[in-house]
């Protein structure tokens, strides 16, 4: 997250990683083994690699990293080939903001929005009071990078990291957050099993990269300890509030809101041509501090407002490339899944499983397999 979550193409926070589990196998000098993790995520030997370590080491002892802290760091750390995968795999892809908000702001993050909303209520209300900042809005950012903590990420920091920063695409970028991890390492907020995130580094509730981290990460819970990790997600949504606050939000000012719909004054936006306008302040920058694209602020403060009871956007959106309104692509979906090709759900998103339910359709009535949607395919399915 923060600033440079961009240059991923994360899209909608660290999503990728499905799995959670807390717990973790670790014998001293062995590999630290999650079980929830791909194979492909697990350390593998590699002998560059590790000349990279025993070469990284001047370095990071010059950044003032003690030898105690690197050698428990990377007790358990390797090199792990899922994440350079991953790494490569990244594709530009655009998704247009009505598709983005169908999935930013799903029926399932708003329900459970609401209902962490409620239940965090007392944290979220004193951290209003001390930031400033609308507890819906931290709500909402913690929705989009985590689904309120269910995906915090169980790849270990320091082999994620390492394994960038040894591969060299961004090898200072990733260094950079190596050292800051191994500092945080050494200021004792977290042991370094416990230290797990996204593939690419970004770590806890809301997804704080290393550096993003120390320079803004708060204890809430007094314990001594900035633990962004923990089941209590007070500590990183206090983060995450406090990030806001030095990065230039107002309190008491909205972000902002769907245009001709009694929004602030402010600076108007279209994101996708002939779709909704939106009127925006100072603090939808602010947000975008946070992950610098229009969608994603746009879907923090629209997911915002949701969660604290306002209705749909009113605007609409126009058909897309293939003819399509997201009314007819939730129908094509519902019409493939009755007819026995199971598009994973009607979002209105055509994805990978709606383009492979399409082909399959298409087949099995002697159609080439193009997979793709049109107004005569949906007519077909009637
Ligand atoms: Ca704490």
């Amino acid at each position: 997250m923060i600033l440079t979550r961009r240059s991923f193409a994360f899209g909608l926070g660290a999503f990728g990683l499905a799995a959670c589990s807390d717990s973790s196998v670790t014998t001293p000098g062995q590999p630290v083994v999650k079980p929830g993790l791909p194979a492909d995520l697990r350390p593998v030997p590699n002998a560059g690699y590790d000349a990279w370590v025993a070469s990284f080491q001047g370095r990071a002892q010059a950044a003032g990293i003690s030898d105690a802290t690197f050698r428990a760091a990377f007790r358990g750390a390797g090199y792990l080939p899922g994440v350079i995968k991953r790494d490569r795999n990244q594709t530009e892809f655009k998704r247009t903001l009505e598709d983005y908000l169908s999935i930013a702001v799903s029926d399932e993050r708003l329900t459970k929005g609401r209902a962490a909303y409620q239940r965090h209520g007392g944290t979220l209300r004193r951290l209003e009071a001390e930031y400033g900042v609308a507890a819906e809005i931290i709500t909402a950012i913690w929705g989009l990078e985590s689904f309120y903590g269910e995906r915090r990420g169980d790849v270990p920091v320091i082999s994620a990291t390492s394994t960038l920063a040894y591969d060299g695409r961004r090898g200072s970028f990733f260094e950079k957050q190596l050292i800051a991890a191994l500092k945080i390492l050494q200021n004792g907020d977290i042991s370094p099993a416990r230290m797990t995130g996204s593939w690419a580094g970004a770590m806890g509730h809301t997804q704080f990269i290393p550096t993003s981290y120390q320079a803004y990460a708060v204890d809430f819970t007094g314990d001594g300890r900035r633990d962004i990790w923990s089941e209590d997600p007070s500590d990183a949504l206090a983060s995450t509030a406090a990030y806001l606050a030095r990065n230039g939000w107002t309190r008491g000012l909205r972000w902002g809101g769907e245009a001709g719909a009694g929004a602030p004054s402010g600076t108007v936006i279209q994101p996708q041509e002939g779709g909704p306008k939106f009127a925006v302040t100072s603090n939808f920058r602010a947000i975008k501090r946070y992950n610098n694209s229009d969608a994603y602020a746009i879907g923090v403060g629209h997911l915002a407002d949701r969660i604290a009871g306002a209705g749909p956007l009113r605007g609409k959106f126009p058909p897309d490339a293939n003819g399509l309104t997201k009314d007819d692509r939730i129908a094509l979906q519902r019409r493939l899944t009755a007819k026995g090709f199971d598009t994973g759900g009607a979002d209105g998103v055509l994805g990978p499983n709606s383009q492979a339910a399409i082909r399959a359709y298409q087949s099995s009535i002697g159609l080439p397999a193009t997979g793709q949607p049109s107004p005569e395919l949906l007519r077909r399915l009637g």
